[in-house]
């Protein structure tokens, strides 16, 4: 208010006065308050500008988005599902003789290839199209697994808020999650009341499809979420994870008769569609079509194969699990696809054509979608692991796609860099200590942070009973010994856990069924006294699976403001000097802001950053961290 005073003052206006004040200050027109979304934006921008990018913002090329015209009532599986329920569906399915897909780009492909962080801006623009063009998919996975705590973490978004407006968008498509049984989309035990209040809220938010998985392979472990599924009149789909090879009969553990035993026990819950999720892509092409053409004939209910392309051989496996039968598969548009992602989508369908597993999709129409997604993934290539090529390494180590993608970062950040082959070969190591188990979140985690635990201390399986027995080991090495991850196939190694343990009696029930129902009422109490917001359903969930990290997202948009609709080029890098954008600050609402000049460094070491924003000058100060 004093400085609109002084602008409005007469010899002011008339230039009367000596300026030479404020112009040295452009601080001063700092005036608007914190909740000025604006000034905001161009804290965000400056902040990218100088202590991030420094003014080495790559050049990307425009998003290819198609020009759509959508049809009214487009008729897709979502209409099947909502006119005839789950059994209509699964009937649907068992008279289709062409070979159904799954598009996971919105979920797995950018969990393995880019560590998650795609955003939602860039699902949004081409939703409309997809709904389109590629209207004859299955079902998009598009909700899950690691998406839910990456997106409050890192991009600060609401994952919940992605699923409404993508629902809206693509309105004829199934929707797909990935949901770790009782580890709901977190990496522990949740208790009883917050799976089931999960379920409900993301089916009551557009969730068709629940993938259900337990890490063990512990049938147990889904028991709670399939029944919520089942409850909400949603289609249950129940996992085996896959692990080892059938083909290789030295290996004893997990062989062609452990998987029919466990499909037919999956078959007895009541799940809709029988999961095979090959995280890690150890199911080779001859081993795909023996295990799908056996399960074919023992289990009525459709079968659908996730697999990853990490070994090279992922077509070659998809190709000959439709030889045998299979009835839908996992794929990613080809710009997406390959390598610790999944199969690709635009080949398959290629593949497939004139054959009586023909999946009558348009390959015009997908590589429309295929060049938008390869004009966005470039914008993340600072979170591709690197990989070039397949690796059939894959197949000793068996690293599931995304933890093989993070695994070298994740080294890198305990120093370790230098060794990522010792804790290759030590993952290996502990999983044999573990005595073979299923390696998938969470417990391929334990695995991961046991190898690199060993690499640190210089630890060997034969060295460790005498030099950890004052250790404490890491938090999810614990926690599974413990049994609160549930229960491996063939038990605990007894030493090992006693040697974890350290005399803490571990579990063999249910870990739900020990703990204490989530008090919804509390957190709704917290978050009102501590964020002055009325607490949504899907906000006390939030809170309930990942407490920290929720209340960082709040305080971030708080403080610093929302940034989910602007462009991911912004999002990560800023702006160039000389260069415009949009930016959508609401619905409708756009700032058009040109980045003009970056000032040099003053005595107290900040820069002041010149912009134009909708035809009126503004300048920022922003402290250059070096
Ligand atoms: C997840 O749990 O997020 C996975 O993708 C496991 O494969
Ligand atoms: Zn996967």
């Amino acid at each position: 208010p004093f400085l609109i005073n002084v602008l409005n003052h007469k010899e002011f206006l008339e230039g009367k006065c000596d300026t030479g004040f404020i112009v040295e200050n452009p601080e001063l027109f700092d005036i608007t308050t914190k909740t000025d979304v604006e000034l905001r934006v161009l804290k965000y921008i400056g902040e990218k500008v100088v202590n991030e990018s420094k003014g080495n913002k790559p050049d990307f090329d425009m998003p290819l988005i198609p020009e759509i015209y959508r049809p009214e009532n487009l008729y897709g599986t979502k209409q099947i599902l909502d006119e005839k329920g789950p059994e209509g569906l699964i009937q649907w399915i068992k008279n289709t003789d062409k070979l159904l897909l799954t598009d996971t780009t919105m979920r797995d492909a950018h969990q393995s290839l880019m560590a998650t962080r795609m955003r939602s801006v860039d699902m949004l623009r081409i939703a409309k199209a997809t709904s389109v063009l590629a209207k004859d998919l299955f079902s998009l996975e598009m909700w899950g697994g690691a998406t839910f705590d990456v997106s409050y973490r890192f991009l600060k978004e609401s994952p919940w808020t992605r699923l409404e407006l993508l629902r809206k968008k693509i309105p004829n498509i199934l929707f797909q999650m990935l949901i770790r049984g009782a580890n709901g989309v977190g990496y522990k035990n949740y208790p009883d009341n917050v799976i089931r209040e999960f379920v409900r809220e993301s089916a009551n938010n557009g969730i068709d499809i629940f993938r259900i998985f337990d890490s063990l392979n512990w049938l147990k472990g889904m028991e709670v979420a399939i029944d919520e599924v089942l409850k909400a009149g949603k289609v249950a789909e129940a996992c085996i994870c896959y692990t080892g090879d059938i083909l290789d009969e030295r290996r004893d553990k997990y062989t062609l008769d452990y998987y029919v035993k466990t499909a037919k026990e999956i078959e007895k819950t009541g799940a809709h569609i029988l999961g095979i999720k090959d995280m890690s892509s150890l199911l080779k092409p001859q081993a795909a079509y023996k295990l799908i053409k056996a399960l074919k004939e023992e289990v009525e209910i459709p079968i659908h194969l996730h697999t990853h392309d990490t070994s090279g051989n992922g077509i070659a496996t998809i190709l000959m699990a439709a030889q045998a039968g299979v009835d839908i598969v996992d794929t990613a548009f080809n710009s997406m696809a390959g390598l610790t992602s999944q199969p690709a989508l635009n080949s398959v369908v290629a593949a497939l054509e004139y054959t009586d597993r023909n999946t009558e999709l348009n390959l015009d129409d997908l590589q429309k979608i295929s060049d938008y997604w390869s004009t966005i993934r470039p914008i993340y290539s600072q979170f591709e692991s690197g990989l070039k090529s397949g690796t059939t390494e894959i197949y000793k180590y068996e690293i599931p796609g995304g933890q093989y993608s993070n695994l070298k970062s994740q080294i890198e950040s305990f120093g370790l860099g230098h060794r990522f082959e010792d804790v290759k070969e030590m993952y290996k190591t502990v999983n044999e200590m573990l005595g073979d188990i299923v390696k998938v979140t969470p417990s391929s985690k334990v695995v991961g942070d046991m190898a690199i635990f060993m690499v640190q201390n210089d630890l060997t399986p034969e060295n460790i009973y005498d030099k950890a027995e004052n250790m404490s080991f890491p938090d999810s090495v614990v926690s599974y010994f413990q049994g609160m991850m549930g229960q491996p196939i063939g038990g605990f190694p007894e030493k090992l856990q006693k040697l974890v343990l350290k005399g803490e009696e571990p579990i063999t029930c249910r870990p739900g069924e020990l703990l204490e129902p989530e008090d919804f009422n509390e957190i709704e109490n917290i978050l009102k006294e501590n964020y002055k917001i009325e607490p949504t359903k899907k906000d006390i969930l939030s809170y309930a699976l990942y407490p920290k990290v929720f209340e960082d997202y709040l305080k971030y948009i708080e403080e610093y403001g929302d940034f989910s609709r602007m462009g991911s080029d912004i999002f990560f890098y800023g702006l160039k000097e000389g260069e415009t954008c949009e930016v959508e600050i609401a619905e409708g609402k756009i700032l058009v802001i040109k980045f003009l000049e970056i000032g040099r460094l003053d005595e107290e070491g900040n820069r002041t950053l010149y912009f134009e924003v909708n035809d009126s000058r503004r300048a920022i100060k922003v402290h250059d961290k070096g």
